[in-house]
């Protein structure tokens, strides 16, 4: 069986969504959104106990490739709704009236060349115009405040945002699925390291028109995290708590009407950063889960 205490390859990823829809067919199925600049597909898992078009949250993990611990929990997460359904009171009310979609590979390309070549990569694989410098920041390639400060023109750095908004179909994929599902309630990108839950914006210091109900359930969220192992999170809008960053997911989500709009930045603070030992994978992830759970419950009750 799978060993979620341990790092996977995207083949090993691909194979373990494969499997959770053969084993709860009822439960799961697996929709390829589109693919990546080098031709993997973009897997998105949906949870569904029936309806159509219901409600639905959207959680995704490794836009940036880097950052291990939200793939791993991503599997975490996949393997936790189909074991908590009708058992967890919280997450059957959720699944009962709303769908959860996971893409937990944004990045294949990306997350593949973390094993093969070079652990510390952080962008897509697009082969840029004019520059010998490989990768777009899938993480700025958003049409909110794109190109401003907190992202760049260079394609030689790591928050290069793109020769255009939406230009990687990494994004555009997620984009379209957005705009034609519709009924997409709360979207929460979860990325590692920092340990900070946070909301829009992160291009403006303009106040998002929810920020105090958005402030609200960050901090019931980040206060069930740190019930299970005691591990403290800040919370607050991105400019604000972490850095201005213009161009993100969830900028571009909170415009498009998604009020439940977060991002997380998963374990530690920096010790061992993005490489985070193998045995805080199931740790970070049941914590996050309580936080995740906090902010789904919300988004039901809060229709
Ligand atoms: O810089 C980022 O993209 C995130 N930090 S990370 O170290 N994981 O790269 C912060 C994301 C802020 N979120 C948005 N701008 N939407
Ligand atoms: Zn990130």
């Amino acid at each position: 069986s799978f060993d979620y205490t341990n790092y996977h390859t995207l083949s090993q990823i691909y194979s373990f969504q494969d499997m959770l829809v053969v084993e709860n067919p009822k439960l799961v199925s697996k929709t390829v959104i589109g693919h990546s600049v080098e031709g993997r597909p973009l897997n998105v898992l949906k949870f569904s106990t029936g309806g159509s078009n219901r409600p639905a949250i959207w959680i995704d993990t490794g836009i940036h490739a880097r950052e291990w611990v939200t793939q791993a929990s991503g599997i975490v997460f996949a393997k936790k709704i189909v074991t908590e359904y009708g058992t967890d009171s919280v997450l059957t009310e959720i699944l009962n009236r709303m769908d959860i979609f996971l893409e937990m590979v944004v990045n294949p390309d990306g997350y593949h060349f973390t094993h093969t070549n070079n652990r510390m990569w952080r962008k897509n694989r697009k082969q840029n115009q004019d520059s010998s410098c490989v990768g777009v920041d899938l993480n700025r390639n958003w049409n909110a405040g794109f190109g401003g400060r907190g992202s760049s023109n260079n394609p030689c750095t790591e928050t290069y945002h793109g020769t255009r908004a939406h230009s990687e179909p990494e994004v555009k994929s997620i984009v379209k699925f957005v705009r034609s599902h519709g009924n997409i309630k709360a979207f929460i990108s979860i990325h590692s390291y920092s340990q900070m839950l946070l909301y829009p914006y992160g291009y403006t210091r303009n106040p998002a028109k929810d920020q105090a109900e958005l402030d609200q359930v960050a901090q019931k969220a980040v206060t069930a995290l740190a019930s299970l192992y005691g591990t403290n999170y800040r919370y607050g809008s991105i400019i604000k708590t972490i850095y201005q960053s213009s161009g993100g997911s969830i900028d571009w989500t909170y415009k498009k009407g998604i009020k439940y709009s977060y991002t997380f930045e998963l374990r530690d603070t920096g010790h061992f950063g993005f490489i985070l030992p193998a045995n805080q994978i199931v740790p970070t992830a049941n914590e996050t889960w309580l936080a995740l759970k906090v902010i789904m419950d919300h988004t039901l009750k809060n229709p």
